[in-house]
């Protein structure tokens, strides 16, 4: 049997209030020790709480909602206290003689998963929210959370996956190829909004995780002037000796409401110096990983060193032509044309002089462009990506099929890759289920 769980829903401290949550098949008989009784369901009761020995704990509102209508499906009740330490302790301790144990972390949300009141991904959008720091995280989260288009693609699927297994189990009906046809062209509709969704994903785990900005370049171009700038605060050391920066600085930044990962970088050259080979080699990791490379240059020079510090450049990533306040060198114009090759935009610009402002302005709408749409991403996590992308596969397989059974087994596969995905680790149970209510007279 469930045991009774209770947590501290509030951050702990003092405050003007603070929340205590019960779970489990207790809650009633909680309510009745410490508030004398259960109020209507749903709706805030003003009570008297004490200890069951009867002392006096505080006055507040006390909430009861009887499973399955609340959130973890079980019956639940909420203490809604003054927010002070002694205060919430003496609940504590009452709940405790009354034999209730402390909750573990997400064991709420994990009973809410257990009694399908959330899906999986639901369940994964509850921590994203209360981790969110920016506006858009936030967003994303609460349409995830709102959102049951897995679990619904994963019902489609059963249902197309059912029509198949009519045609293998009775091959001689008139209606087989009729609800063969029907089958088809739901999966193939079904493939293409699933296809979407990957093409997507991208887009949900950057505004999830950040969208990573790599700083990269020669030595004492001023790549970490340019983080200080944009971060407005002195971060990294900045030094007129190459080869200052060693290891890759994070920083974190909100841009438009997005959040951004900024690394500035070691310069990159070739080098004898162990520690900096292994801060050159780190630059050149982060680059290639992260969403946007900015390539910055020192216009003044006029000594190659740009050469060697090339990493590969995708179009659209950014060019930034520091130190304009100085008289040009020779390297600018072989950076220019490089630049322009690979397709990436150019800023001219001096750091030093309060350049960071028209870079940030750049990166600013790029952001944009990159993360917003008026459509959520279904897919947020890598996770989500690679079920999505199992269960396109064999869709698609199963759509080439020429024969039933060779398609049944692709799609059952399918079922069983989004089934995971939205937490349904044993999918022939819910086959089960779903076919004993399929009328197969009819
Ligand atoms: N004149 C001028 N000097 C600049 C400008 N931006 C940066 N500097 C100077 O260039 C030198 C190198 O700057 P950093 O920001 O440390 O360069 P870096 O690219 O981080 O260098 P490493 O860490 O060695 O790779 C410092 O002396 C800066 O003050 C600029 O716009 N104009
Ligand atoms: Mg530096």
């Amino acid at each position: 049997m469930t045991d009774t769980i209770f947590a501290l829903a509030t951050a702990p401290g003092r405050a003007a209030l603070a929340v205590v949550r019960v779970s489990g098949p207790e809650a009633a008989r909680v309510l009745r020790g410490i508030a004398g009784g259960a109020p209507t369901p749903r709706r805030a009761s003003l009570r008297r709480l004490r200890t069951p020995e009867g002392k006096p704990i505080d006055k507040g509102l006390v909430l009861w909602f009887p499973g399955p209508n609340s959130y973890t499906g079980e019956d639940c009740a909420e203490f809604h206290l003054h927010g002070g330490i002694a205060v919430v302790d003496s609940l504590i301790s009452a709940l405790q003689d009354l034999g209730l144990r402390l909750a573990e972390p997400g064991e709420f949300t994990r009973r809410a998963f257990e009694h399908g009141q959330l899906d999986l991904v639901q369940a994964e959008a509850v921590a994203d929210l209360i981790d969110a720091e920016t506006a858009a995280q936030a967003m994303q989260a609460v349409r995830q959370l709102e959102s049951t288009a897995m679990t619904d693609w994963r019902e489609g699927l059963i249902e197309a996956l059912a029509n198949f297994e009519v045609a293998v189990d009775f091959p001689d009906e008139d209606l087989q190829s009729d609800t063969v046809e029907h089958a088809r062209s739901s999966l193939r509709r079904l493939l293409r909004t699933i296809q979407d969704a990957i093409g997507d994903a991208e887009r949900g785990r950057r505004i999830r995780e950040g969208f990573r900005i790599a700083l990269i370049g020669a030595p004492n171009a001023g790549k970490s002037s340019l983080l200080n700038g944009l971060l407005g605060r002195d971060a990294a050391i900045v030094t007129a000796t190459p080869g200052t920066t060693r290891d890759v600085i994070e920083a974190p930044l909100i841009i438009a409401g997005y959040r951004v990962l900024v690394a500035d970088t070691a310069g990159v050259r070739e080098t004898t110096d162990e520690i900096e080979a292994e801060g050159v080699r780190r630059a050149e990791a982060w680059a290639r990983d992260a969403d946007l490379r900015v390539w910055v240059l020192d216009a003044s020079a006029s000594n190659g060193s740009w050469r060697r510090a090339r990493v590969e450049m995708l179009p659209g990533d950014l060019c930034v032509l520091n130190k304009q306040d100085l008289p040009a060198g020779s390297d600018a114009a072989a950076v220019r044309a490089e630049a322009e090759a690979a397709g990436m935009s150019i800023l001219s610009v001096a750091v030093a002089a309060g350049g960071a402002d028209a870079v940030r302005a750049w990166l600013e709408s790029r952001v944009i462009e990159a993360l917003s749409a008026s459509e959520t991403p279904a897919a947020t996590r890598q996770r989500h990506r690679d079920g999505l992308v199992e269960a396109a596969g064999l869709i698609d397989s199963a759509l080439h099929q020429t024969e039933p059974e060779l398609a049944v087994e692709d799609l059952r596969l399918a079922v069983r890759a989004l089934g995971r995905i939205v937490g349904i680790v044993d999918p022939e149970a819910v086959l089960d289920r779903v076919f004993a209510s399929f009328c197969i007279g009819k």
